[in-house]
């Protein structure tokens, strides 16, 4: 299979979030037959959905693949496995949330993997960095990254300038 151009979505709210991204950010770098193309500043960004939580550190990665999404998606899931998710309710905090957000210019609804992100055009959290790392980057069925971002709200969304001192 060719190799697709995707973007992950990297979020964390708990045990050393810096230190759980950059992980992640890791852990796609190894995934088999995946390259890492580019990777996002780090944000901290105000929780979204449910507030009653810490900040996040939030990122977005590209990365070349010959995964399938279903298979990305699952090498997702069992990396944030790893790092010790555990799923208690939705938008919950947690150690670390990895998201398929673009896989090409697929459009797919499938049990468990909608792709685009549903949410990702609504949310300053991510099309902040994806529009670091990619600015001319569309979303099909939703418009280019910058038009979108011009939209939102991006003040609870701010670039972590030195991931060392946030610790
Ligand atoms: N993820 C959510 C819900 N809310 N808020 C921020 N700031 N960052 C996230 O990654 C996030 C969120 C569900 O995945
Ligand atoms: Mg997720
Ligand atoms: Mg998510």
């Amino acid at each position: 299979m060719s190799e697709v151009m995707a973007y992950v979505g990297l979020g964390a709210n708990l045990e050393d979030p810096v230190a759980q991204v950059t992980a992640g950010m890791a852990a796609l770098a190894a995934l088999p037959r995946t390259r890492l193309i580019a990777q996002s500043s780090l944000y901290r960004t105000a929780p979204v959905g449910y507030a009653e939580q810490p900040d996040f550190i939030n990122a977005v990665a590209a990365v070349k693949t010959a995964l399938g999404a279903r298979e990305l998606l699952d090498a997702l899931l069992a990396t944030e496995q790893h790092h010790g998710r555990v799923r208690t309710f939705p938008n919950a905090p947690r150690t670390l949330d990895m998201d398929v957000l673009l896989y090409g210019d697929t459009q797919m609804h499938e049990d468990g993997l909608t792709i685009p992100h549903p949410r990702m055009h609504e949310r300053a959290f991510v099309l902040v960095p994806l529009a670091e790392i990619a600015p001319r980057c569309l979303i099909p069925g939703r418009g280019a990254v910058g038009a979108l971002l011009r939209g939102l709200d991006v003040t609870g969304v701010k670039r972590v300038e030195s991931p060392a001192e946030t610790a």
